[in-house]
């Protein structure tokens, strides 16, 4: 019996009856492996993971997910924060990241109601802008940042949330929609097939499981396209909760999105474990609800059965996902760790969420367990 070298001494000691010393763990599977014949694996990541500064976050981001999208650094507000002055160093260094990282980039996102500057809207004496005014700022501010990264980014969510929850109706209270109405939607999904011409377009909204809202994207879809411009795919965001929607709403969301023929992604998946007030299902960013102990009861971590419930949820939800691969070309988790998810602030400000797959400290969560296992089942049933 031969032995490397270099356990020499650990045979020594197992001969003499002493304990092994423990065997080095096999390093952990990467999801984005065991996803690879599905779908892209892709995560939302913050300025901090975007420049290291969260190690524990950049390393999670490193080796479990192949797409990543910028959670803000490319959001107008930051992107051109006042007329004519664009700022590109952090949504500069997210491309480089992907790039470097070999991973699929997504640009997030080019017209939405929210984290757009009130310039944008307005003449320089306050007064509302024109609709020709608007239409050239949308125009200038997409040929800018696509022109900008043309060959780099997959694909971009032009236009974020432009329609109504209640009704599946055009969002006409935004300035946007109110100024420019459809049109607007089209100058955009123009000026960014313009700007690079290979790169994917997305119509990007949550609730798509609610049969109304749902209805009224696919009609605004449909208009994209009859006015003969390019749209690639349809995201539908995925912020749940632990109940709602069902496995079967999903379902059935993923096969009336796929009847397009428009590829179907999930962009912002989480699931939180908190109360919600009212029983809200969307993710409207402008809702906001007051403190109370009761809807926070989790402070001091998330008791086991609580845990498994979620587990359970996620493996549910991937599930739905893994049947539908040959539809769905992306799903995108919204934050890598517990402790920056954007749901410890919304719609209550501090409380403790606990939503994604890596906990505050960056564990995998059991939740990733059961993501891990639908995954390999998936895979190795096909
Ligand atoms: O996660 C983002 C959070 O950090 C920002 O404060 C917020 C600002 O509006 O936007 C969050 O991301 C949103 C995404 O861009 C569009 N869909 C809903 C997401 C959650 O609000």
């Amino acid at each position: 019996m031969s032995f490397p070298h270099r356990l020499l001494p650990l045979a020594f000691l197992t001969l003499l009856g002493c304990q092994s010393p423990k065997i080095e763990p096999a390093a952990p599977v990467a999801l984005r492996d065991l996803s690879r014949d599905l779908f892209h694996l892709g995560v939302a990541i913050n300025a901090e993971q975007i420049t290291g500064d969260d190690r524990i976050g950049a390393d999670i981001v490193a080796t479990q997910f192949d797409s990543i999208t910028a959670e803000n650094a490319m959001k107008w507000q930051h992107l051109q924060p006042a007329p004519g002055r664009f700022e590109f160093a952090l949504a500069d260094r997210f491309v480089a990241l992907g790039r470097r990282e070999g991973k699929q980039v997504i640009g997030h996102t080019l017209m939405w109601h929210s984290q757009t500057p009130a310039w944008v809207f307005q003449n320089t004496d306050g007064s509302e802008v024109s609709r020709e005014e608007l239409l050239r700022r949308l125009r200038e501010h997409i040929r800018t940042v696509v022109g900008r990264y043309k060959g780099q980014i997959a694909g971009w969510d032009v236009v974020n949330e432009a329609i109504r929850d209640e009704d599946g109706t055009l969002r006409t209270d935004k300035p946007w929609y109110r100024i420019l109405g459809e049109e607007g939607i089209f100058a955009a999904f123009a000026a960014a097939h313009e700007a690079d011409p290979e790169a994917e377009l997305y119509y990007n909204d949550y609730s798509l499981e609610n049969p109304a809202k749902r209805a009224g994207v696919l009609k605004l879809v449909q208009a994209i396209r009859a006015r003969g411009l390019h749209i690639d795919g349809i995201g539908s965001q995925g912020h749940y909760l632990l109940k709602s929607p069902t496995a079967a709403e999903i379902d059935t969301s993923i096969t009336d999105l796929a009847s397009t023929g428009l590829k179907v992604m999930f962009t912002e998946l989480d699931v939180t474990v908190l109360p919600r007030p009212d029983h809200y299902l969307g993710a409207e960013i402008g809702k906001v609800f007051a403190q109370a102990p009761e809807l926070d009861p989790y402070r001091d971590g998330l008791p086991a059965d609580r845990q498994a419930e979620l587990a359970r949820r996620y493996a549910e939800i991937f599930a739905v996902f893994a049947k539908h691969h040959r539809s769905i070309t992306r799903v995108t988790v919204w934050g890598v760790t517990d402790r920056t998810s954007w749901l410890n602030g919304w719609p209550i400000r501090g409380r403790t969420d606990y939503p994604v797959l890596f906990d505050r400290a960056g564990a995998p969560k059991p939740a990733f367990e059961s993501v891990r296992d639908t995954l390999r089942r998936a895979r190795d049933d096909r």
